[in-house]
Order: C-alpha cells, then sequence, then structure tokens
C-alpha cells in the first residue's frame, strides 16, 4: 500500500513511522510512504506557502496553489480516484472502522495542515476530498495525524505484524475494548495473574477475555455497548462480569 503525505515538516513523520513494526513494513516492501513537500510547488519567489487570513485575525493560513501543486504531484502515478484525506479538527472522527476500510486500498495522499489551517477551497476543488480528525483537541499541525493513521492501517496490512492474529485480537476489532494483558512474574506487589490465565484452559482464557473485554467496555465506553447488538451468550458474561465486581465491593 503507498502513503503519500503533503507536509511542511516531513522528517517530523519520518521520526515516527520508520521504527518498530512500521519500519519494518517499510523495509520488507509491504507499504510505502512519499512525503511531498507544498513548499516545492510554492509560485512565488521566496517559496513562501502561507499568507495572512482574509476577514483578519491571528495567524497565518496556507496558500491553495502549494497544496494544490504538491496534490497534483501526488495523483500522477496512481488511480484518480484515491482519497485525499485532509487532517483537521473540522473532519469526521478516525476510528477503527475507517482504519480497517483504508486498509483495503493501494493508495492514500494525506494532506497535513499547518498554523490556523489551508485555505478552504483546497477541500472544495479536490476529488476525493475526506476530512478527518484523529480527536477532539487542536495540534499544531497535521503531521501527527498523518502518522497516527498510517500507522493504525499499515497494522490492518497482512505482512505488518508479525502474528495476524495481533490485529484480529486489537481493541475496537469488535468494536469492545480489550482485556487485560498480563506478563511473567506470576505475581507482582502480591497481585497474582488471574488463575484462569495459567490453567492452560483455552475455552476458559476465551470467555473470561471477553468478559473482560465486555464488562470494561460497559463500565469505560458504555456508548459502545450501546451500539453493539450482543448475543445471548454476550449478555451472560456481561451480567456475570457485574456480578462479579457488585460481590468484590
Ligand atoms: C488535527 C486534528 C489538528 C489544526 C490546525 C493543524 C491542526 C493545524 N488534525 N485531527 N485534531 N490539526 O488539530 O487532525 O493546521
Amino acid at each position: 500500500m503507498k502513503f503519500k503525505v503533503i507536509t511542511l515538516f516531513p522528517e517530523n513523520l519520518s521520526l515516527s513511522l520508520d521504527y518498530g513494526v512500521i519500519g519494518k513494513a517499510q523495509k520488507e516492501k509491504i507499504i510505502e510512504i512519499e512525503y511531498i513537500n507544498p513548499r516545492n510547488y510554492s509560485e512565488n519567489n521566496n517559496h513562501s506557502v502561507d499568507d495572512k487570513p482574509y476577514g483578519g485575525g491571528p495567524g497565518m493560513v496556507i496558500k491553495a496553489e502549494p497544496l494544490l501543486g504538491a496534490i497534483e504531484c501526488a495523483k500522477q502515478d496512481i488511480p484518480e480516484n484515491c482519497p485525499v484525506v485532509f487532517l483537521s479538527p473540522q473532519g469526521a472522527l478516525f476510528d477503527q472502522k475507517q482504519a480497517r476500510a483504508f486498509s483495503k486500498l493501494n493508495n492514500l495522499i494525506l494532506v497535513s495542515g499547518r498554523y490556523e489551517g489551508i485555505d478552504e477551497r483546497v477541500v472544495d476543488v479536490t476529488v476525493n476530498a475526506i476530512e478527518i480528525s484523529i480527536g477532539n483537541f487542536v495540534l499544531s499541525g497535521g503531521e501527527i495525524a498523518a502518522s497516527a493513521i498510517i500507522d493504525a492501517v499499515a497494522r490492518l496490512i497482512p505482512g505488518t505484524l508479525g502474528d495476524e492474529l495481533s490485529a484480529l485480537q486489537d481493541s475496537f476489532t469488535d468494536d469492545l475494548l480489550d482485556y487485560p494483558h498480563y506478563t511473567r512474574p506470576k505475581v507482582l506487589k502480591s497481585i497474582s495473574v488471574p488463575e484462569v490465565l495459567v490453567s492452560g484452559d483455552h475455552n476458559a482464557i476465551n470467555r473470561w477475555r471477553l468478559k473482560q473485554a465486555l464488562g470494561r467496555t460497559f463500565e469505560r465506553r458504555p456508548d459502545l455497548i450501546e451500539a453493539k447488538e450482543l448475543s445471548d451468550d454476550e449478555q451472560n458474561l456481561l451480567q456475570e462480569y457485574q456480578e462479579e465486581i457488585e460481590n468484590k465491593s
């Protein structure tokens, strides 16, 4: 899968994406990341890419021409219907479902804003433009958002993770939070690892993990449980979890 990132600070991204499983996936050509700097498409002699906002107000706005030039360059050797993702707080909230959808594509263009934002007309005139936000907070640039999306998508591409199962057991895979994880030592500060996990009984282990995922999701993200159609078995497991919590308290 090929990612093309339009950014004024390519090094900012490569720093976070050249390590770990994403770095390995690049080396193994499972994914490719190309950085395109809009400054190379600035039409004025001092190569500036920003200007004062019409209507006044603080800060600067990224000009349309350098961005449109960079997007045109990015689209050169890829099919016309490639989505162009504009990272901004005004976008649709990114989630695992969107990550799965993107992981099925061959190409993805991501545009990282800076300063107060970009000239809105760039989004208006760009074919297949999508605005996406990684959360209700304001960053100083879209780079961190772009690398978060590339990381979340690349993990879902077969071969990126050592064990495919990892991605299949990720949080939000079935719209549930993850179950708790433990490793050696068996006892830490007099807290033992749950007995079932050292029982070797894999049915019991899987049921315990599903119960934990259901219970923790109910406690921490009731919105996810609301949105989810629980099977009778899941209903019973959640019931069991809540009774155990009540008995503990
Ligand atoms: C952002 C977000 C974000 C806004 C102005 C960069 C900044 C500057 N992008 N999800 N939250 N972007 O805060 O994606 O252009």
